[in-house]
């Protein structure tokens, strides 16, 4: 049997959350390497006679949905999504998640906000007991009041690293900067998140608390789906 990886795995996963989309759907298209193959699995769908319309997370996904043909929508023109394929970096066994590590997790929420039917893609190596052992929260933060922000995020328990790329601050899709947060676990995501929110200088977090309908995950053991427990839906 051939050797399967994480981007394999990726790309099963992808293929399995396209199944939930109908022909004449406005669809989210996620940002990061799995929603990359669930755009890229769309457009091939497209070509075969699938009618839908998309709704880019960030920047780079709208230079990939328009290189593939892909014929977008404004977030301001349209009342909702029908559906949203997006990846995260970490899952809760409640299918809480941090995402953001590409930095496009404000443009994401919003989509995910707007959408009726939110899919998140993963391999099975993104499944955790708990939130925020490993990897950092990423919180988007207004230049001009960074050392605010700071503060704040450090106030509630975590320590704080500016993130940056090729020697520079890191500057989102919307010209703000990320600070990482390490907290060594969340036991409360959805407190958290609010509690967050309300700092000064906050944009938005990448803790996604009570947002995923439908979870797909592919591993060395096949493709499932998973839902979440009854009263952790935002539905
Ligand atoms: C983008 O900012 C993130 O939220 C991504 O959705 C997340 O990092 C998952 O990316 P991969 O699919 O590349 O792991």
């Amino acid at each position: 049997m051939a050797r399967m990886d994480s981007s394999t795995f990726k790309q099963q996963a992808a293929e399995r959350a396209l199944e939930f989309v109908r022909d004449g759907q406005v669809v989210g298209l996620g940002t990061g390497s799995t929603a990359e193959h669930a755009v890229r699995g769309l457009a091939r769908r497209m070509r075969e006679g699938l009618r839908v319309h998309g709704v880019p997370t960030s920047k780079a996904t709208e230079r990939l949905a328009r290189e593939l043909g892909i014929p977008l929508l404004d977030l301001n023109d349209i009342g909702s999504v029908d559906v949203t394929i997006d990846g995260a970096d970490e899952v809760d066994p409640d299918l809480n998640l941090i995402k953001g590590a590409g930095g496009a997790h404000t443009r994401e929420k919003l989509v995910a906000r707007a959408t009726r039917l939110q899919v998140i893609v993963v391999d099975s190596s993104k499944l955790v007991r708990r939130l925020g052992e490993a990897f950092p929260l990423p919180v988007e933060v207004l230049p001009f009041g960074r050392r605010l922000a700071q503060l704040g995020l450090e106030s509630l328990g975590c320590t704080v690293e500016l993130r940056h790329r090729d020697g520079e601050p890191f500057r989102t899709d919307n010209g703000n900067h990320v600070l990482d947060c390490r907290f060594g676990g969340i036991d409360e995501p959805e407190a958290l998140e609010r509690a967050i929110k309300g700092l000064p200088a906050v944009i938005e977090s990448g803790l996604f608390a009570g947002m995923t309908d439908v979870l797909v995950i592919a591993g060395p053991d096949g493709v499932r789906l998973s839902e979440p427990p009854a009263g952790r839906s935002r539905r």
